[in-house]
């Protein structure tokens, strides 16, 4: 179902139109109220009279992470403090957290961002939703809340974690569409195997998962283990949580809520502009958001735009499933790695699951970059003779060799040995001091 057909549908031409008078207000909004923007113009000589059209925003400058970490907790406020009615944080497990601050009509619009992605997944008003993303500051939770009930569907608030009860819910309130992490999902499927319970049979017809890289084959895994169709949503506490884009029932790259968030793919290395169709790091402004609102935001996420007509009738551009962030690249003896490429090879290799560890360091003598591989085994395949499993480790090694383009030592691990996440996963560990 098409939530909002006169945004979602507009014509393309009127769409930018609108984009560029929401963007000129912004720039000249941010430019009279927020200290830190009109240093940041001025910085770059840019003047509210240089942005004549919606390309001119190349002109602009980036607003970086350690922006926002620098004017922790208030300083991109753009309205009185009287004004904000909610706030939320990313985790910062890399240092000070990014606060994101909404009024009233920044909630709506979020809400309003939300049930068009709900609606682009085949949910409405009927649909229960079960909502196992973490309520709190992180922004899965009262993300989803707020657009399930602006859909009108039944919202069950039951946050991450809290397996068992999951599954009973899932069952007795006959949910209809599950949300959480594709980690989640994954580990939820292998409760229920362990609890006798099977998937297929409960009434969940739809997964909305997003919050961390995940591959195709992961999708068709959950897709068969769970008897649903998954669909991939993206979004980022900076800009205002999930619901930036999500994909829709055709499944071919997320829409982007474009008259909310205007998106740009650049160079990583230059900051020069890209292309639709190029791959590149991701940037977004946010075209109407009062609270905290950002110009040219670099979300390190590596993508790139589908300025294609789409089937389901949207007129949106779309973003292609995300490839890793540029900060998560691991650089392994100067080769570049994804982890979510790792995951994309075990996915295809039988007698593995796809939980997996990596870790890297630096051998004190050699000064070598090593990298261990810690691939758990199923529970079929462990208890194989040892020399299968021998068999196994070599051939995840040249399958590896070659995807990656480098060896990796496999180190095969005991059925559900490594760690189960409710949220996001967290698979690399870095030892190196670089
Ligand atoms: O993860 C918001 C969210 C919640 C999105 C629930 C989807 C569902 P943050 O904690 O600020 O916000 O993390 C944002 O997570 O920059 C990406 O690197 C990654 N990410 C989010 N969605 C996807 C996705 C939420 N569908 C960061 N695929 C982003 C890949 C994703 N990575």
């Amino acid at each position: 179902m098409i939530w909002n057909p006169e945004k979602e549908c507009m014509d393309k031409v009127a769409r930018e139109r609108l984009q560029f008078a929401r963007l000129k207000n912004l720039v000249e909004h941010v430019y009279n109220v927020v200290p830190f923007y009109k240093q940041k113009l001025d910085d770059a000589g840019v003047k509210l009279s240089d942005i004549t059209c919606l390309a001119d925003i190349a002109k602009l400058p980036f607003t970086t992470k350690s922006d926002l970490r620098d004017t922790y907790p208030y300083g991109l406020l753009a309205v009185p403090q009287a004004e904000i009615v909610e706030i939320h944080m990313s985790s910062g497990t890399t240092g000070t957290p990014v606060v994101d601050a909404y009024t009233e009509s920044d909630l709506n619009d979020w809400a309003e961002a939300m049930a068009r992605s709900l609606a682009g997944t085949g949910a409405c008003k009927d649909d229960t939703i079960q909502n196992a993303y973490g309520y709190g500051l992180f922004t899965g939770g009262m993300g989803v809340h707020h657009g399930t009930r602006k859909l009108g569907a039944t919202i069950i608030p039951i946050s991450s974690g809290n397996t068992e009860k999951q599954l009973t819910m899932l069952r007795d309130f006959k949910s209809s569409i599950f949300t959480c992490t594709p980690s989640y999902a994954l580990y939820m499927a292998e409760r229920a195997k362990e609890l006798d319970i099977d998937l297929k049979s409960l009434n969940v017809r739809a997964g909305v998962f997003g919050a961390e890289p995940w591959s195709e084959g992961m999708r068709q895994k959950i897709e068969e283990l769970w008897g649903i169709k998954a669909y991939d949503i993206y979004g980022l506490t900076e800009i205002t949580g999930p619901g930036v884009a999500c994909e829709c029932e055709v499944q071919k790259g997320m829409h982007v809520n474009e008259d909310l968030f205007y998106p740009e793919i650049i160079n990583p290395e230059t900051g020069e502009s890209l292309p639709d169709g190029e791959k590149g790091e991701l940037v977004f402004t946010t075209l109407t958001k009062q609270g905290t609102p950002l110009i040219r935001y670099r979300t390190r996420d590596i993508t790139y735009i589908i300025n294609e007509d789409c089937a389901c009738g949207r007129t949106t551009r779309r973003i292609h499933r995300l490839f890793g962030r540029t900060d998560d690249m691991l650089i392994i003896r100067g080769i570049n790695v994804f982890p979510s490429q790792i995951e994309n090879a075990l996915i295809e290799i039988k007698g593995v699951e796809p939980n997996y560890l990596i870790t890297v360091d630096r051998n004190p003598i050699t000064h070598l970059d090593e990298a261990e591989l810690q691939v758990e085994v199923s529970a079929e395949s462990f208890s194989d003779e040892t020399k299968n499993l021998e068999a196994l480790r070599s051939n995840i090694d040249s399958v590896m060799k070659s995807k990656l383009g480098i060896h990796l030592k496999i180190k095969l691990v005991e059925p559900k040995t490594i760690e189960r996440f409710t949220g996001k996963s967290k698979r690399v560990i870095d030892k190196r001091k670089l």
